[in-house]
């Protein structure tokens, strides 16, 4: 029997960054190796995501907690995967897809298989004395991801008047993460300011961005640029602007027509939202602009892409739910050029993995993603190194589950040293 053998599996409820329900594993290996993985959670969800199971139990949780997903852990998932190789990452995700039988893992839940997958993959990794960055990415895992720092909170993950839910800083001047990181963080530091002296509140959203209330959503990218000139940095050269419209979460009737609701803005239709972004591109340095439309505006996502794809980075995130069917589709229409790219959206490290291929070989970028429910878990952090791909987005520099993943790229690029890369593309 091999010493990397899973011995033991069990998982429990915890609470998330947000205080609601998620699963944690625990995985124990014949050779006493224990790991646990934690899983994360969205608030602005693609209708096309695997299942995340919940009870709906009004009782416990508002009907939020994970008991069962936890019960089929226990005793559906653990006696077919105790006594399999931990190392036997594909297979174990493919025993657990079979098992669950369905098309959107809504069975055993998507939390249920994921805790499983990812807390397996770190036993693995454990055992055998490797970095998991390493374990899953290779000897040439080297280059640590760009941090595509969520400065400003709006749309679902904020209670303040912005429409668009993510305004990243994106320190791609820098010649390092740990620099690239600071970038950032002064500038984060840097807004504060600005936001007190105008009288604006400083309180943070989910993702540890200020959420204030502006009269625009223009104002957040004047705010924005005006902290980073004030950090000492030079806008467009050494810290860019990426933005996640979110816009899945203001469409009227599912396409065509977008409410800008939070900022009072009025209905715009797709052409219209399309105009606006044109605008901004041209006056603003962004490089990145996901879901700037509704999952199910293929068509709108198409001329986006038209117009701006090659000027930016055109990120599909509720539209391809990491998903290879949804990407591969997107890949033959050109309706984006990148996929974000999130583990529980689809729900198993191995299918995740494949999404992040699919997106690579076919000369997308893939942008790695956290949820706006988060835990301690770092994951993620290991995770984009493997992949290689670039960029991540990780929240803000406050919310200690999102500097949890910062701290962890900074030990990553530590443990690599002068072999670690840094770029932006
Ligand atoms: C997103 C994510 C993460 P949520 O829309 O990209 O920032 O939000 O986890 O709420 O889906
Ligand atoms: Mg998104």
């Amino acid at each position: 029997m091999s010493k990397s053998n899973i011995a033991s599996l069990r998982a429990i409820e915890i609470l998330d960054s947000r205080g609601n329900p998620t699963v944690r594993v625990f995985v124990t290996l014949e050779d006493g190796t224990k790991a646990s993985a934690s899983v994360p959670s969205g608030a602005s969800t693609g209708e096309f995501e695997a299942v995340e199971l919940r009870d709906g139990d009004p009782d416990r949780y508002n009907g939020k907690g994970v008991l069962q997903a936890c019960k089929n852990v226990n005793e559906i998932i653990a006696p077919e995967v105790v006594g399999l190789d931990a190392t036997e990452q594909a297979m174990i995700d493919r025993l657990m897809i079979e098992l669950d039988g369905t098309e959107n893992k809504a069975r055993l839940g998507a939390n249920a298989i994921l805790g499983v997958s990812m807390a397996v993959a770190k036993a693995a990794a454990e055992s055998q004395g490797t970095e998991l960055y390493r374990y899953l990415g290779g000897s040439e895992a080297r280059r640590i991801p760009v941090p595509c720092m969520n400065i400003l909170n709006g749309g679902e993950h904020a209670d303040n008047s912005v429409d668009f839910q993510e305004f990243m800083a994106v320190p791609l001047g820098a010649p390092t993460f740990s620099e690239g990181l600071r970038y950032v963080a002064e500038t984060f530091h840097t807004l504060k300011k600005i936001l007190e002296a105008r009288g604006y509140a400083t309180a943070v959203g989910d993702e540890g961005g200020f959420a204030p209330n502006l009269g625009s959503n223009e104002e957040a990218m004047d705010l924005i640029i005006e902290a980073i000139e004030k950090a000492g940095y030079e806008p467009g050269v050494d810290i860019s602007i990426a933005i996640d419209s979110a816009a899945t979460s203001f469409v009227v009737d599912k396409k065509g027509q977008y409410d800008l609701k939070w900022s009072g803005g009025g209905i715009l239709s797709s052409d219209e939202m399309i105009d606006l972004a044109k605008r901004w591109v041209e006056k603003y340095p962004i490089v990145l602009w996901e879901d700037p439309l509704a999952e199910e505006d293929w068509e709108g996502f198409e001329k986006f892409t038209k117009e701006l794809g090659d000027k930016i980075e055109v990120v599909g995130d509720d539209i391809f739910v990491t998903n290879t069917k949804f990407i591969r589709r997107g890949i033959r229409e050109h309706a984006a050029n990148a996929s974000l790219i999130k583990l529980n959206q689809i729900g198993t490290v191995t299918e995740t993995v494949d999404a992040v291929r699919l997106c690579l070989e076919n000369g997308w970028r893939a942008f790695l993603s956290h949820r706006s429910g988060e835990t301690s878990d770092t994951f993620l952090a290991d995770f984009a190194v493997a992949m290689g791909s670039g960029h991540l987005k990780t929240g803000s520099a406050s919310r200690s589950e999102r500097l949890a993943k910062y701290n962890r790229l900074l030990e990553i690029e530590d443990l690599l040293q002068s072999n670690a890369l840094y770029y932006w593309k």
